[in-house]
């Protein structure tokens, strides 16, 4: 019996290796160019650089160590600018909901319900208002994300969080297999989670919680490791600390016994391949761009920093390079 193929028309066709002559020679598409090889390598210097010059080196030692890392605030930025996020934030939650928090109380958010637990999760915020652009091209945080996740990472969703009091507590997750793909884990991160605290994180206020070191596991918890309160650890930290992670690092959050709310705003971040949440790059404006350093496009997709149609010496290098 003769079979009869019917799988659709090889794509590849036409794209193989051929004889050239006497010598033995190979097709040009997977082939790393020189060029590429080279670009990776500044890619890599130059990261490594910026990390030196902005004097980050013991946070870059806390992510290979404990899969994340807190800027304090004299780190991040005047006490000014976090008062406006801050107030940024309440102000959208007000005009979207219609109903003003209470921020002494907490009494307008006790016991909300999202997948982030008992929060007001609210996302597509970067066109909101141009405070927040200042805070996405930080120039410490962009460092670090970048150590994480290459020059050609994107965000994938910018939101913010207010937690108010309530019963339930965030079970300890991984940020990677909800956006990206199941265990076992890549050791190095797709995913980059940058969390800026604006009001104090405390245990009564519900803070976030690590499990040092768990990035190494290259795994999500357990149903029951996720529940394992006696292995979540508290990140106490002041107003104006930003917190980033490596996406295969356990975390979650306390629940909140104390009145008041906990705000928090979130830049996270992925390597180029995967596919933002946010349809950024069609909400982005030429006038945000202009008034933006060219790195604000490749960040919200504006401008693909790696294509198959136009592969540019940067596009093939973030193919063979953790840093391009
Ligand atoms: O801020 C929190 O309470 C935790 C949120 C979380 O899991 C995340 O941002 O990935
Ligand atoms: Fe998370």
């Amino acid at each position: 019996m003769t079979q009869k193929y019917t799988g659709r028309e090889n794509p590849w066709r036409g794209v193989s290796a051929h004889r050239d002559g006497e010598s033995e020679n190979f097709s040009t598409l997977f082939l790393p160019t020189a060029e590429s090889e080279r670009e990776g390598e500044v890619s890599r210097q130059r990261v490594l650089d910026t990390i030196a010059q902005l004097g980050l080196q013991t946070h870059v030692g806390e992510l290979e160590r404990d899969g994340y890392t807190v800027l304090r605030p004299t780190e991040v930025g005047s006490p000014d600018f976090i008062t406006q996020l801050r107030d940024t934030v309440l102000k959208l939650s007000e005009k979207r909901t219609g109903i003003r928090v209470n921020i002494e109380t907490g009494e307008t958010h006790r016991s909300l319900s999202s997948p982030f637990g008992q929060v007001q999760f609210e996302s597509c915020l970067l066109e909101e208002d141009p405070i927040f652009e200042r805070m996405l091209m930080h120039e410490r945080t962009l460092a670090l994300v970048t150590y994480l996740l290459g020059e050609s990472c994107v965000l994938n969703h910018f939101s913010s969080m207010i937690k108010g009091p309530g019963h339930e507590h965030l079970p300890l997750h991984t940020d990677q297999n909800q956006s990206g793909g199941p265990p076992p884990f890549p050791p190095y991160a797709q995913i980059a989670n940058a969390t800026w605290i604006l009001t104090d994180y405390t245990v009564e206020n519900g803070c976030l919680c690590f499990v040092p070191g768990s990035h190494k596991s290259c795994r999500a918890p357990t149903r029951e490791e996720a529940m394992d309160l006696s292995r979540f650890v508290p990140l106490e930290a002041p107003a104006g600390s930003v917190v980033i992670w490596h996406g295969n690092t356990w975390h979650g959050a306390l629940r909140r016994t104390k009145p008041g709310v906990r705000v928090s705003l979130l830049a996270y971040f992925t390597r180029w391949y995967i596919t933002p949440i946010e349809e950024l790059h069609s909400r982005v404006t030429q006038e945000m761009l202009e008034r933006n350093p060219p790195r604000f496009a490749i960040l919200t997709g504006a401008r693909k920093p790696v294509s198959h149609e136009s592969d540019t010496v940067h596009s093939l290098a973030a193919r063979t390079s953790l840093f391009a």
